[in-house]
């Protein structure tokens, strides 16, 4: 990565094959970033949801919320979540997504839901998955935000597994998947002793309603 006249960060993109990923690290400034996650943390309705695995009935190992327009509804691993509606800080963050999104992807993107994710410490996690529940459609954009604790997003190619890429998911960047990545990559936040503060990661999508 290198740095660009104004002292900003350039997009990343990754050569990934079959999949499209770009990588902005200063997507929110820090003063932004650190308000936006204050105010997350204060006033999303976090839940501990539990997921029916292999029979077995677990807390998920993170905290989770919906949001979005009336009818956005969103079913993954067993469970069906009826958005929240927008406040007003999430309406906001959802235009400045949508607006650096149409320019890194050169396409107009609209989203009406976000799911937000807060790990509390290195010991909450996401297991490998893709985001390619019907209700997505075929290709969809996908734009997560992260706010606090640094963490380690891993992507692997489902039929060539040697095919992996790590991008640090730092304070305030902006990541973005489209095209036919859902189809072809998973991608997972694994458990780490590294690190003990929260992160929220908040991932914007379009569901069909
Ligand atoms: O926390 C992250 O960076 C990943 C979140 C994610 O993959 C999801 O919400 O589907
Ligand atoms: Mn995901």
């Amino acid at each position: 990565m290198t740095a660009d006249h104004g002292g900003r960060l350039q997009i990343q993109q990754f050569d990934l094959p079959d999949g499209n990923v770009r990588f902005d690290p200063d997507f929110l400034s820090l003063g932004e970033a650190d308000q936006c996650l204050e105010l997350l943390l204060r006033e999303i309705d976090w839940q501990q949801k539990s997921i029916k695995l292999f029979g077995k009935t677990i807390p998920q190992p993170r905290l989770v919320a919906w949001y979005g327009d009336p009818g956005a509804s969103y079913t993954y691993s067993g469970l069906t979540w009826e958005p929240l509606g927008w406040t007003e800080g999430l309406r906001s963050l959802k235009s400045q997504v949508e607006a650096s999104v149409a320019s890194m992807l050169g396409q107009t993107v609209k989203f009406n839901s976000v799911l937000l994710n807060l790990y509390r410490d290195g010991q909450d996690s996401m297991g490998w998955h893709s985001d390619d529940e019907p209700e997505l459609g075929c290709n969809p954009a996908i734009a997560s935000v992260s706010l606090g604790a640094t963490r380690r997003f891993a992507l692997q190619h489902k039929r060539h597994k040697a095919l992996k890429q790590k991008i640090d998911l730092s304070h305030g960047s902006l990541l973005v998947m489209a095209g036919e990545t859902q189809h072809h990559w998973r991608h997972q936040v694994a458990k780490t002793t590294k690190v003990q503060e929260p992160r929220v990661n908040l991932t914007f999508r379009y569901v069909i309603v």
